[in-house]
């Protein structure tokens, strides 16, 4: 199985590589978003449109799922959440004579930075079967279209409803509740791929799968450790929380293979020593851990705890269970085993010892590094024991951190977004809507896409996203779809998913963030819940990039009236014509939403309720905070072979690139490298500069392949190599994933280097 860079692509790959920069921010950022930010919208719509991000009476950032703080700057946006408003707000457009222009056939072979940059979808278009051009459809007809797929299905099991995480709460509820008045559970999401192993992680130890923390904790925190989290491009406004939290005497320890430019020194663009001064050194003490060391770092460091006595034992007396048998196992760690698995060196974890033991509350945050590999759930797992065995959980400046990525992946799955939704959450929506929702569990990403290859499943349908590309194993994922007899995208913007299709397809353009929804109950708002469980109103305020485009809640509302007729059960005309009916329904189904309306009028939102943040009481099977002991994993290394870790550039949105640059890492002008360890590398024979052929190696003896990367010396641990998400999918098997939570282990893919001919004449 091989996959080349797309041929016939106006973008050529020709990376320029320079040292990896030590600070993240300040003046360079704030040049680089509106060089960005104009090129798509223009002056004037720049400065209108950016002036309204995360403001209480603005829109919520479609970038990252960082919370707004409660006092906000004039200009609440950091550079990549200016590029994601940009890539939504530009003036570029889709037409139906663009499709006129451009077969299927060429836009597959086009790269997805190519599609992307083409600009917003505007008309419902529609590909008949064996056809090779979408045509423009009437909406109604796009829905009948659907109706008529669902209604021949011989069980609604057959039909399958991914969801991206940017959607609202109002459209993701009124999405759910589509899917389980059709009868199924398959509501697979970004979140399998994301966050899932955190969620596994923490409802079973401390029976809520969200984070703990809310922003004051981290300024009040005494350390704050960041794992397996590259934040200065990801979640940038997350910098300012760390300085905030330096600033008041907080230390700060990053784990981390590279050494990742933001949390080395934070340049605030919001101040003057930021901007042209020096900025803010973060991190106090960097672990260059190898890839899926985690685990065993945190072993090791609680065993150190356990030893010295160093536990809060009315705590763990009152809150928690399995404390003995943990201590003991703890106590067994093997030395040799952590200093393999970490790379690390003894004095280096004694050194994080010595700082935890002087904290009195430590947050932990983390994101993919983490949640990303086949030891994932219980990797985080241990992070929870650590917080544990020193009561850091459930009190201020202290607790869990999992820092969420699409802006409302959070509130997607409290809105009932979930293949394994909790009984009381279907028996609450049986009693609001008096129809029995099904209770069988639903298809995941990676059982949707073997349910779509085994001919299983025979709908896809999406709300946002870009399944073909975000999701493993692409050869395996694109024949799966062009296995479906229909696949369905509601979309902002033209992505591979649209041309890698089933018999018959249909683009469904929708309404961004930015823009105002208008229905026939008068003008509409929307709300998200952000990392931290906070929840608030997006208000949009452009012309819609369209007149054709519906919302996704209208999407959903008049797809369910094609396909159900007269529905007794749920008035979905009504509630397409005024939200605040949405959101009453959501009020009596979702716990903590009493009163929704009236909350999320409130400037700035409101907090939901979490358990052992509020009232250390843990809502977990036996009452209990719980440890847990499992064995101490770390991935296999065959010899002469390197772990490949698939992550982001410093330009691009998941699937969406912005640009070809990763200014933080010193490469420019390309995607298609590999960073690799000088010393593997020289070993391997492949200088910096050269080329070589990625191929995974799989257990069933498998090999998956990509083609043509640059090789750049880089500083990652020895065995440890790194390149970009999805160009680098192709290597991840799709049976590849983490135990428990099925997340795709896309941090670690064991591949060998092919030395070929550089490309491009290079
Ligand atoms: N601008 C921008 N913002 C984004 C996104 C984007 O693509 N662009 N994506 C959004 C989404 S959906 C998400 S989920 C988040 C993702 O946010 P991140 O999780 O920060 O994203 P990745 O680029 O996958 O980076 C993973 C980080 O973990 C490190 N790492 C990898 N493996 C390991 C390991 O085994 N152990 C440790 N300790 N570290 C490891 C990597 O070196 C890297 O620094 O960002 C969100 N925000
Ligand atoms: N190898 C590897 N694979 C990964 C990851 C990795 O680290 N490594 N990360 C995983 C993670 S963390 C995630 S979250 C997934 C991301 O998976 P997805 O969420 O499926 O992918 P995105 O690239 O975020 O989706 C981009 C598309 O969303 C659409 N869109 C944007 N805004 C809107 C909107 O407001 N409404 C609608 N309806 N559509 C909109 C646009 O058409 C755009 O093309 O990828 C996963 N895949
Ligand atoms: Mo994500």
């Amino acid at each position: 199985m091989a996959a080349k860079p797309p041929a016939g692509d106006p973008v050529q790959d020709a990376p320029d590589v320079t040292a990896p920069q030590h600070s993240a921010a300040g003046l360079p950022a704030v040049a680089h978003t509106l060089k960005m930010a104009q090129q798509q919208m223009g002056v004037r719509r720049t400065a209108l449109t950016l002036l309204k991000v995360n403001q209480k009476d603005g829109f919520d950032c479609p970038g990252c799922a960082w919370p707004e703080p409660e006092h906000r700057h004039k200009a609440e946006f950091c550079e990549n959440g200016a590029k994601a408003v940009a890539e939504e707000a530009t003036l570029r457009r889709v037409t139906p004579d663009f499709f006129a222009g451009h077969p299927v056939s060429d836009l597959a072979r086009r790269s997805g930075y190519w599609l992307g940059q083409q600009g917003r979808l505007t008309q419902p278009m529609y590909l008949a079967e064996g056809a090779d051009h979408y045509v423009p459809v009437p909406w109604e007809r796009a829905f009948d279209i659907v109706a008529e797929e669902l209604r021949a299905l011989t069980s609604p099991d057959q039909a399958v409803f991914y969801t991206s995480g940017r959607t609202s709460n109002e459209a993701a509820f009124l999405y759910q509740l589509f899917a389980r008045r059709l009868g199924t559970n398959n509501l697979p999401d970004c979140s399998n791929m994301c966050h899932e192993s955190s969620g596994s992680a923490l409802t079973e130890t401390i029976g809520v799968g969200k984070g703990s923390v809310l922003l004051e904790d981290l300024y009040r925190a005494d350390l704050i450790i960041v794992a397996g989290q590259n934040p200065g491009t990801n979640h940038p406004r997350m910098l300012s929380a760390l300085e905030k939290a330096k600033q008041r005497g907080a230390k700060i320890v990053t784990v981390n293979p590279l050494p990742e430019a933001g949390l080395e020194r934070f340049k605030n663009p919001q101040n003057a020593r930021g901007l042209a001064g020096p900025g803010t050194a973060l991190t106090d003490l960097f672990l260059q851990i190898r890839l899926g060391g985690d685990q065993a770092l945190f072993r090791a460091l609680n065993r150190l705890i356990v030893e010295a006595g160093a536990v809060d034992r009315p705590f763990i007396d009152e809150h928690t269970h399995g404390y003995e048998d943990f201590a003991a196992a703890a106590r067994t760690t093997d030395w040799d085993e952590v200093l393999r698995a970490t790379g690390l060196e003894r004095a280096e974890i004694d050194r994080l010892l010595a700082m935890v033991l002087d904290a009195k509350s430590v947050v932990v945050c983390w994101a993919m590094g983490l949640t990303q590999h086949k030891h994932a759930v219980p990797t985080i797992k241990e992070v929870v024991n650590f917080l544990l065995l020193r009561g850091n959980i459930g009190r201020p400046g202290a607790g869990v951190c999992p820092v969420r990525g699409h802006s409302n992946v959070q509130g997607d799955r409290t809105m009932g977004i979930f293949e394994r939704p909790a009984p009381a959450f279907l028996d609450a929506l049986e009693k609001e809507f008096g129809f029995a929702p099904p209770r069988e569990h639903g298809l995941d990403v990676v059982r949707a896409i073997r349910a779509l290859r085994d001919g299983t499943a025979k709908v896809f349908f999406a709300m946002g996203g870009n399944f073909v590309a975000a999701s493993p194993d692409t050869l395996v994922t694109e024949s799966a779809m062009r296995n479906a007899a229909l696949t369905v995208h509601v979309s902002t913007k033209l992505n591979r998913s649209h041309v890698i299709t089933g018999s018959r397809a249909l683009i469904l353009p929708t309404l961004g963030r930015t823009e105002k929804d208008i229905q026939a109950g008068g003008e509409q708002f929307v709300t998200v819940e952000d990392s931290m469980g906070m929840v608030h109103a997006s208000h949009g305020s452009l012309r819609p990039a369209s007149p054709h485009l519906l919302s996704e809640t209208a999407i959903v509302c008049r797809l369910a009236r094609a396909t159900f007729g007269h529905d007794t059960a749920v008035p979905w005309a009504a509630l397409e014509a005024d939200y605040d009916l949405v959101r009453d329904r959501i009020s009596r189904v979702v716990p903590g939403f009493d009163g929704f309306n009236t909350k999320v009028r409130h400037p700035g939102g409101f907090t939901l309720p979490h358990a052992p943040r509020d009232t250390r009481t843990f809502p977990t099977a036996n009452g209990k905070a719980n440890f847990t002991t499992s064995p101490v994993e770390y991935p296999a290394l065959p010899e002469g072979r390197l772990l490949l870790q698939t992550l982001r550039s410093h330009d691009q949105y998941n699937t969406t690139i912005y640009g070809l640059d990763d200014r933080y890492r010193g490469i420019k002008g390309g995607r298609r490298v590999v960073m690799v360890n000088p010393a593997d590398a020289d070993a391997l024979g492949l200088p910096d500069g050269s080329y070589a052929d990625l191929v995974g190696e799989w257990t069933d003896g498998t090999e998956r392949r990509a083609d043509g990367f640059r090789v750049v010396h880089y500083p990652t641990p020895r065995g440890c190599a790194a390149a970009y998400y999805p160009e680098t999918n192709v290597l991840v098997p799709l049976d590849h994933t983490a135990d428990t939570s099925n997340t795709p282990a896309s941090k670690s893919v064991v591949v060998r280097l092919e030395r070929t001919a550089p490309v491009h004449g290079s």
